[in-house]
């Protein structure tokens, strides 16, 4: 279904004096408010057609009601979205489970919504029923050379469709490490992977950038192939300049300082994107800013200072998805407060008064150091983000509008109460 704009405007125009009255009171203290309102209304985040339905831990899935249960209705729901906050226009696939049976078509119609495809990824970290060999063991690093290759030819196969739909970037992902200590080589491991690697690196377009994702742990718990930024940039640096580091919040051991991470990719240049989320514990999958809405605000500090050093475009030089689906929520309504929460970071860290922080940093004054940080972080830039959508034709309210406008339930009559979304 697409939100009529009207009501969007209706919605709009009842709140508006109170929107206005917020908006004027922040707007006062800033100086560069224009160019602040332009970056939001620029910065899109691609949505994970993973995410459109309820997800599981490893214990079950409780499924939601009304998930889409095609890629074509993916494309709906990310529709809405965009419609609703005007900064969700792209949407990530994961192949096999979201593989367009006519890519021209699945394009135009991501096209009618304002959506462009993001990175694409693959998927060896599960076995499919129609593959030859098992994953059980890992993919890329496996030991036995046909089951490599059965995972080469799939992220291939990937890119392929990536460039049908017109994305620009694969990523990868492995859950390929070990269990237990004995059970790998750590060097043989490592080279396999990244021969691995380098035959997916070499059937990459000219214009086409390979992610590579880290995780700390799980599925393996004694070691992972790419199990942290490090060995994630040894692969990146070794591949070729078309080989960039990705950085999902949750795949830290506790306590990692993400921010540091990020700046120092970034100096190499390195730094592919994020998969943003939240976590409390390992890799949660929580609503963006859930838990610790300061570390999005620290990171997206560095990226805004890294960015600006190395003149690079906020919105189109890197790559933004959100990575988290969670058990309890309505996953659209879990969205808008990511996207929301990530657009309030950005917003912030667009306020922090850098040359002041850069004095502050050359005389050492600690304090002032965290006084301008914290400055920026606690202003309340909702109105802002508010009036980015607005002026785009955006929802000032999107959660309250999906609610007034009982959006789930719609949905609920059009796909059935029992709708599970495909590959979840
Ligand atoms: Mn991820």
């Amino acid at each position: 279904m697409l939100i009529n704009k009207q009501l969007i405007e209706e919605q709009n125009s009842s709140l508006l004096a109170n929107h206005k009255r917020s908006f004027e009171f922040v707007a006062e203290g800033i100086n560069n408010l224009e160019e602040v309102i332009n970056k939001l209304v620029a910065f899109q985040i691609a949505i994970p057609s993973w995410a459109l339905g309820t997800g599981g831990t490893r214990f079950g899935r409780f499924s939601g009601s009304g998930e889409p249960r095609s890629l074509e209705e993916k494309i709906e729901d990310v529709g809405l979205l965009h419609a609703l906050n005007q900064s969700s226009g792209a949407i990530s696939l994961h192949i096999p489970w979201d593989i367009p049976s006519d890519a021209a078509a699945i394009k135009s119609l991501a096209a009618q919504y304002g959506l462009k495809f993001d990175a694409v990824n693959s998927n060896t970290f599960q076995d499919q029923p129609s593959q030859e060999h098992s994953y059980k063991f890992g993919s890329l690093q496996h030991v036995d050379k046909a089951i490599r290759k059965q995972a080469i030819d799939h992220n291939i196969e990937v890119i392929k469709q990536g460039v049908a739909l017109g994305s620009k970037a694969l990523t990868v992902w492995l859950a390929d490490g070990s269990c237990f200590p004995g059970q790998l080589n750590f060097r043989g491991a490592w080279q396999r992977t990244y021969e691995s690697l380098q035959e997916i690196y070499a059937a990459l377009p000219d214009d086409w950038k390979v992610f590579v994702e880290y995780k700390a742990f799980e599925p393996n718990f004694y070691s992972m192939s790419v199990g942290d930024w490090g060995q994630s940039y040894l692969y990146a640096s070794k591949l070729g300049p078309k080989a960039y580091t990705l950085v999902d919040l949750g795949h830290h051991l506790p306590n990692a300082n993400i921010e540091q991470i990020v700046s120092l990719l970034m100096m190499e240049n390195k730094l592919a994107g994020f998969h943003f989320n939240d976590s409390k514990y390992g890799d949660d999958d929580l609503t963006v800013g859930s838990i610790n809405p300061y570390q999005l605000f620290l990171i997206f500090n560095e990226l805004v200072e890294g960015m600006d050093a190395k003149g690079m475009n906020h919105a189109t030089d890197l790559g933004w998805m959100i990575d988290a689906s969670h058990n309890v929520k309505d996953p659209l309504e879990d969205l808008l407060q990511s996207i929301e929460a990530i657009m309030i970071a950005y917003a912030q860290a667009l306020l922090v008064d850098s040359k002041a922080l850069k004095a502050a940093q050359e005389i050492n004054d600690v304090v002032a150091a965290q006084e301008i940080l914290q400055t920026a972080y606690r202003t309340d830039v909702r109105p802002i983000v508010a009036e980015a959508r607005r002026i785009t034709g955006g929802a000032i309210k999107p959660i309250t509008l999906f609610r007034e406008q009982q959006v789930r339930k719609q949905l609920v009559k059009a796909r059935g109460e029992k709708s599970t979304a495909t590959g979840l």
